[in-house]
């Protein structure tokens, strides 16, 4: 051998060597195109699981209506129009999606019923996603500590969908901080810290008979200042008794964590419980007016038949969803994607 080839070997390794690795190199490759796959995959099964009691319910609706009907006419319509209210969309949002149906029926020709499902999908999607980009991720930067607030009603689910965000987060390779600004509810409390426990967060908790939020907050800045924490996460009490309570209570907390990090809060999320359908919207409004929001994390949507009010929420609010929940156990939150949702919804119509 060459004293070059030698050279080489000392410096690459082998012939052999290098083409053993150049070989690891691209199973590892493959490996994780796999990976991502399954990912995805995992992802639709959970939003296909989820979304079941809401599946079954629409698309058997459906169905149903198919085999009572052997033409597409105004009867058709009207029956039409009573599964999506029943879906918990809106009226404006079914009054747009019939008319929108029934002008490409008129356009394509179409008479026979069976043909209508693809429309139907077509025209859920266009609807949510008309007039804005649809923006999921969270408002994550490196190099400051991102601050989240977690704002909704009495048992919307903020406690544990801050935990499972915060698992999210971690599993990100994110250092976490909850500030338990809870100071309500004791139990509130203790159920937190039995959360953050299990995802591997860390808590801040009220000193003994601390009644002030602000002040939680406050103690959780220092900490999360002093110990480089990327992440601080607020979790804020529920009650909607006093509208004037709540919006004192969010100013001031709002002020406290623009004083001392700037921009913060970095995201300010608003939950919500799909079970309650149209009235929880009002509800979520008075959060709206008592602090600025920047989407929407929606709850228990493995618990409601009425899947539309997906899209009802994002038309009244005219915030992004940014995460659903779709089951009580801490991986069953997911990114909002309108695809696995609108799939999840109608699966097994057009198959
Ligand atoms: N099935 C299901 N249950 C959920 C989901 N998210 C939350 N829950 C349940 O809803 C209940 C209330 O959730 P919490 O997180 O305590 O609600 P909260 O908003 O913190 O309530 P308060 O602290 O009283 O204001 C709990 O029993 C949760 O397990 C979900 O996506 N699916
Ligand atoms: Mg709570």
């Amino acid at each position: 051998m060459g004293f070059w080839s030698n050279l080489k070997d000392k410096l690459f390794g082998t012939k052999e060597e290098r083409i053993a690795k150049k070989q690891a190199k691209l199973e590892e490759k493959e490996q994780k195109k796999l990976q991502k796959e399954l990912n995805k995959q995992n992802k639709l099964n959970n939003y296909i699981a989820g979304l079941s009691k809401s599946n079954t319910s629409f698309t058997e609706s459906i169905k149903e209506l198919q085999n009572r009907h052997n033409k597409i006419d105004e009867e058709f319509f009207e029956e039409l129009e009573e599964i999506l209210i029943m879906s918990d969309i809106s009226m404006k949002l079914v009054q747009i999606i019939i008319n929108e149906c029934k002008k490409e029926v008129k356009n394509e020709n179409i008479t026979d019923p069976k043909l209508i499902n693809e429309i139907i999908a077509d025209k859920l999607f266009t609807i949510y996603a008309s007039n804005s980009v649809i923006d999921t991720t969270l408002n994550v930067q490196p190099n400051r500590i991102n601050v989240m607030l977690f704002v909704g009603v009495n048992g919307s689910g903020k406690t544990t969908s801050i935990s499972k965000i915060a698992k999210k987060l971690i599993d990100e390779g994110h250092k976490v901080l909850v500030a338990a600004a809870d100071t309500f509810r004791a139990a509130a409390v203790e159920q937190l810290e039995i959360w953050t426990k299990r995802v591997g967060a860390d808590i801040v908790k009220p000193a003994e008979n601390e009644k002030d939020p602000a002040a939680v907050v406050y103690k959780a800045i220092d900490k999360a200042q002093s110990e480089n924490y990327d992440v601080l996460i607020i979790d804020t009490a529920g009650r909607l008794q006093n509208k004037v309570n709540l919006m004192t209570e969010l100013a001031k907390i709002n002020k406290v964590l623009a004083s001392k990090i700037e921009g913060a809060p970095h995201e300010s999320l608003l939950v919500l419980d799909a079970t309650t359908g149209q009235n929880g919207i009002a509800q979520a409004k008075v959060f709206g007016e008592a602090t600025p929001l920047s989407g929407i994390v929606l709850t228990k949507m493995d618990g409601t038949s009425k899947g539309g009010i997906v899209l009802t929420i994002k038309d009244e609010i005219n915030l992004a969803v940014k995460y659903i929940g779709l089951g009580e156990k801490v991986e069953d939150l997911a990114e909002f994607d309108l695809d696995a949702y609108i799939y999840g919804l109608m699966k097994g119509l057009n198959e």
